[in-house]
């Protein structure tokens, strides 16, 4: 009952780093003596000292237990291993709720506490702590970023009507909700006619993110994008822009730093797996695809995202010709499945995620 009460405050302290820790993990530490907590610390941002540090460094007691949400790491990367520093400290025990996923950690954490003489569980809260680091995990095992697709979506799943003209299908206060939600991500994404004919900032204006980076991607097969869009300016330092087009674009004038030429995709478009494994290659570990139907159609059908958020408003639009979210369709007996539902009710609709 103790190991799980400690280790939910260190994931509610791993919490707190969300959004400035990517590519790494969010951790949580909590150094425990006699049923008190005389130390505790999280991950705050990337690069920054790891939580397992931060929790350790005023304790000067040996024998504490140390709940950790990721087990520790016994290498040198930017900061020296955390592992040392516990044994340094002497700790008793060590509880982590799951093993690191990086290869250069993978065990061997907790091999060299055990050699030590550190009894170390592993495993408690796992699917909690799992959770949490998804996107890490992701990014970690596959070479590739998590990807969440979120759409703004009548009750009858349409983006917008048979004119096209609405950007907006919910209302302000859900606007509101999943515009702040960017902050989780390290990158937004949407295709290249949302790009046009929206011109969005593509930027996070919530102050609770503070200073937080956040890739701008824009996947522009033809390279026809105009530079005075709001993509091309804005805070380039903060909100760093990346473009796709196609290794065919006639147009080959490269217009941002960060401007990659690939191979196109089957159904036209960029190939996605290629895009995604460069986004790997930039330390990119999590992307919010926001469409429009173009690329969540690319998106779905390919099998390539990991979470969809529906922002669903409380009505419906109906038409033949209106903007389904997934136009190309699958069938009934191969449904897109939306597991694990979350559900909030708001007032003018219903925030759904779920994940594949
Ligand atoms: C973190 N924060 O609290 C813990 C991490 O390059 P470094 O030195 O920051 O090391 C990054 C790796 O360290 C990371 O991929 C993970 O395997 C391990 N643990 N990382 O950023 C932390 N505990
Ligand atoms: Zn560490």
């Amino acid at each position: 009952m103790e190991d799980i009460k400690f280790m939910k405050i260190a994931l509610k302290l791993a919490a707190q780093g969300m959004g400035f820790t990517e590519p790494n993990p969010m951790v949580g530490a909590a150094a425990v003596k006699d049923g008190r907590i005389i130390g505790a610390g999280y991950h705050h941002r990337f690069g920054a000292d790891h939580a397992e540090r931060t929790a350790l460094k005023n304790v000067t007691e040996p024998g504490t237990t140390l709940y950790v949400t990721l087990e520790p790491c016994p290498h040198f990367g930017k900061t020296p291993p955390c592992v040392d520093f516990l044994l340094e400290k002497k700790v008793r025990r060590v509880v982590t709720a799951m093993l690191d996923p990086n290869p250069l950690v993978n065990g061997k954490g907790v091999r060299k506490l055990e050699e030590n003489g550190v009894p170390v569980d592993v495993g408690l809260l796992s699917e909690m702590a799992r959770k949490l680091n998804r996107h890490y995990i992701k990014y970690m095992t596959s070479r590739m970023p998590y990807v969440t697709l979120k759409a703004g979506v009548s009750l009858d799943g349409k983006l917008t009507d048979k004119f096209r003209n609405s950007r907006w299908v919910t209302d302000e206060t859900m606007r509101r909700l999943s515009h702040s939600l960017r902050g989780e991500f390290s990158a937004v994404m949407v295709g290249v006619r949302t790009a046009i004919d929206d011109d969005p900032l593509l930027n996070i204006r919530e102050p609770a993110w503070g200073d937080k980076k956040l890739f701008r991607i824009v996947l522009d097969t033809h390279n026809r994008l105009d530079t005075r869009l709001h993509i091309f300016n804005g805070d380039r330092e903060q909100f760093p822009p990346v473009i796709f087009s196609s290794k065919e674009a006639e147009n080959k004038t490269v217009k941002v730093k960060q401007h990659f030429f690939v191979t196109p995709g089957v159904g036209g478009g960029v190939d996605l797996k290629e895009v995604l494994a460069i986004l790997y290659q930039l330390g990119i570990a999590s992307v919010l695809v926001e469409g429009g139907g173009g690329i969540f159609n690319s998106f779905l059908e390919e099998k390539l995202y990991d979470e969809i958020i529906l922002a669903a408003a409380g009505t419906l639009i109906g038409g033949k010709d209106s903007v389904q979210l997934f136009s190309r369709g699958t069938s009934v007996s191969t449904p897109i499945l939306l597991k694990e539902r979350e559900i909030t009710v708001l007032e003018s609709g219903y925030l759904i995620r779920g994940y594949r």
